[in-house]
Order: C-alpha cells, then structure tokens, then sequence
C-alpha cells in the first residue's frame, strides 16, 4: 500500500481497466451464477454494512433472514423448519453434514453420496474427516440406488441426494434415497444448491422435499438461479433438534448463541435475496425457468441438426453433449470464438448451463461455432 492515496478518477480509471480482463457473461456457458436481478443489487447496497453475525444489531435484516427461511420452507414444503443463510452451497453442505456428525456416536463416522456429489463432499471429508462413500451412477446419470444402499453400515451417519447435479443437471431418486432414510433411521441432506430454484418452477413435478418423510437437510442457493448476489445460499433443517448441535456460545455478542459456521455474515446479501424472491414471487422464477429451459431445448435442437446428441434428456437447464475430444473442442470455442463452456469428469462430455444471461441470438451463434469447432 502506497502512502498517499489515489484520487477518485485515477482509481475508478484503473478498475475499469481492470474490469475488461474480467469475462462478461454473455459468452459463459459454464457457470451456474449469473447477473444478479436489478432489485436484488439496489437491496444489497442498502444494507450493505449489515452483518447477520451480530443479528442483536441488525434486527430488521434478521427478521429478513427469518422470511427468507420462512419463504423456502414453503417452497421445500416444511412446516416448523429452522435454518439460516450461508455464502453458498459449500458452506451449507459442511453444516448439513457437520450436523449428521455431531447427531451421531460413531468414532468412524461415514456418509453415502452419489458418485455425481459436487466437489464440496471432498473438501467435507478433510475438514470433517468425514469418510464420503460414493455410490455409482445408472445410465441416466441418478445414483443407483442398489450400490448406495450397499454401502450403508453401522457407522453410516446419514445420506445424501442431489437435486439437480452439478455436470448433469439430474436429479437422484430422492424418493427411494428418503424410504432408506427412514428404514435405516439416518437423515438426508439433499444438495439443491442448484436445483432448488429450478425444480419447483419446472413444468414437470419432481419429489425432492420435505414432502418426503425421510429428508432432514436442503440446501439451496439463491446466488445461482434464486439471482440473488453473491454469497447467498440458505440451509433448511426440518426440525429445530438439527440445527441446535451446531451451537457455540456467543458471549460478548449481543446474542447469545450462534449456529452459522461463519462469523461476520453478509447482510446486504439477505436484503438482496429477500427482495428478489419477494419482487419475483413464483410466477416470476417460472417466467425466468422457462426461459432457461426454452434456451435448453433450442440447445439441443440445434446440436442434433449438427449430429451432436445430448448425453441425457436434460431435466433441467444443464446439457451434457456427446462429443469427440471434447477437450479440444473446449480449447477452441475458447481461444478461437471467445466461448466459455466445460467438461464433465466421467464421461467426458462438453458440459454447457442455460442460464438467464444468455439470449436465443447468442446461442445460434454459438451453435455456429460449435458445428465449426466440432469440424476443425
Ligand atoms: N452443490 C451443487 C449441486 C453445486 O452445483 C455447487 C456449485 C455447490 C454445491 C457449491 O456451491 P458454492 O460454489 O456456492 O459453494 N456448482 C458450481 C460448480 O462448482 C458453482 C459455479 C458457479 C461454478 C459459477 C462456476 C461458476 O462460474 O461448478
């Protein structure tokens, strides 16, 4: 740090420079967060000094972290379901599963994740030294349920579904994962970092919830598909008796406990989440998943007019495409076309997310690049 600062102009001069090496969105195909809605950005400016983690100071943006909760559980169809805002689904899968621990006695604690389990699950082992299971997948990439249930044993703490998987888009039979649940008295976290504002605003219904008597965790990110600002992401327990093993004594606060694995919390991201989902309402999160799946399905169209078929049907705004040498078709609609796509781990397929900034003009240029690509 120099000793005399910059001027205003000088300053903004070079943060704008700076802002050209980043990547606008309109070319990225690979990310899961996207602009975040008008409303939510003039929310979070207001209560941008607000801090979740001395609530005792800020009780209007607590009570706006209790109606986001409130919102979500009826959304997830909970009833009497406690849970609080997080930085995203990292941090809400860590609690899910630093809950599951600490519930259960087991010296050799483990949980059974599908093999398709975001990246999350490996930093949670560490951290937690948690053992993770991985059960593998069936040929429409759901985890299949015979090899998840084989390895479930006596140090088994709990399970986990996903809803919406990271690479596919796919979501787990989380109706057969909850009926092992309770046979096996465990709980179920379902990963709906993704899926969560997607699924219940799509035109097919899909069971993944509390309506499910075995789910006890669901964690869902507003800072993806909610278009919330980034960190957001909320973690719903079904009863208050999973969320109160994650207590630490708060003294010299002005409360007294604490539950959240992070300190000092972004408040302007609850004001942001609380005022989108309350400008949208559902009719408004179906407007932007239909436009989402509307794009999905021109995606897909036009890759079989181009002889590329998707790896799956996709269920949501998630496409896997079947393509030769995918890693070098990525490195050229990178470096020849300006295309941000990826890659999916097993099988390796390109891997493309339909989210809101994309426009239909967009994608049939990239479907030209793409056929372009493919051929070079
Ligand atoms: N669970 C699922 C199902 C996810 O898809 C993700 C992130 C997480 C948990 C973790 O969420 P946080 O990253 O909020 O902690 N999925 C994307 C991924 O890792 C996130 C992402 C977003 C990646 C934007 C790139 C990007 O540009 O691929």
């Amino acid at each position: 740090m120099k000793n005399s600062g910059l001027t205003e102009s000088q300053l903004f001069d070079i943060l704008k420079e700076i802002k050209k090496k980043d990547t606008n969105y309109s070319r990225v195909l690979s990310a899961m967060c996207t602009h975040p809605h008008r409303i939510a950005v003039e929310a979070h400016m207001m209560f941008i000094e607000s801090n979740m983690g001395d609530s005792g100071l800020f009780p209007g943006t607590n009570e706006m972290e209790h109606c986001v909760i409130d919102m979500l559980s009826d959304l997830m169809h909970g009833q009497g379901v406690h849970g609080h805002m997080t930085t995203g689904g990292t941090e809400s899968n860590i609690q899910a599963l630093r809950s599951m621990r600490n519930f259960s006695e087991s010296s050799r604690p483990n949980v059974v994740v599908p093999e398709s389990a975001h990246f999350s699950f490996d930093k949670i082992a560490d951290v937690l030294r948690i053992e993770i299971r991985k059960a593998s997948m069936d040929q429409e990439f759901k985890v299949d349920i015979e090899s998840f249930e084989s390895l479930i044993d006596e140090n088994t703490v709990g399970l986990v579904g996903v809803a919406g998987s990271t690479e596919f888009g796919q979501i787990d039979p989380i109706e057969d994962i909850s009926g092992l649940a309770v046979e096996n008295s465990l709980p179920l976290h379902v990963d709906a970092a993704f899926g969560g504002f997607v699924i219940p605003f799509l035109k097919k219904d899909y069971s993944f919830d509390f309506s499910l008597d075995g789910v006890t965790s669901i964690a869902l990110d507003p800072h993806k598909m909610g278009l919330g600002t980034i960190p957001a992401g909320v973690l719903l327990f079904r009863g208050e008796e999973y969320l109160s093993n994650l207590q630490t004594d708060t003294p010299y606060l002005t409360t007294q406990t604490q539950h959240s694995l992070t300190g000092t919390r972004s408040g302007g991201a609850v004001a942001a989440t609380y005022a989108v989902m309350n400008y949208l309402g559902k009719d408004g999160y179906i407007e932007v998943v239909d436009y989402c799946m509307d794009l999905t399905e021109k995606l897909v169209e036009g890759s079989y007019r181009i002889g590329i078929e998707p790896l799956i049907e996709p269920v949501m705004n998630v496409v896997a495409l079947r393509i030769p040498d995918a890693d070098l078709v990525r490195k050229i609609l990178r470096e020849k076309y300006g295309w941000m796509v990826s890659i999916t781990r097993d099988p390796r397929c390109l891997r493309l997310v339909m989210m809101p900034h994309l426009t239909i003009a967009n994608l049939e240029l990239f479907l030209q690049d793409l056929e372009k690509a493919v051929k070079d």
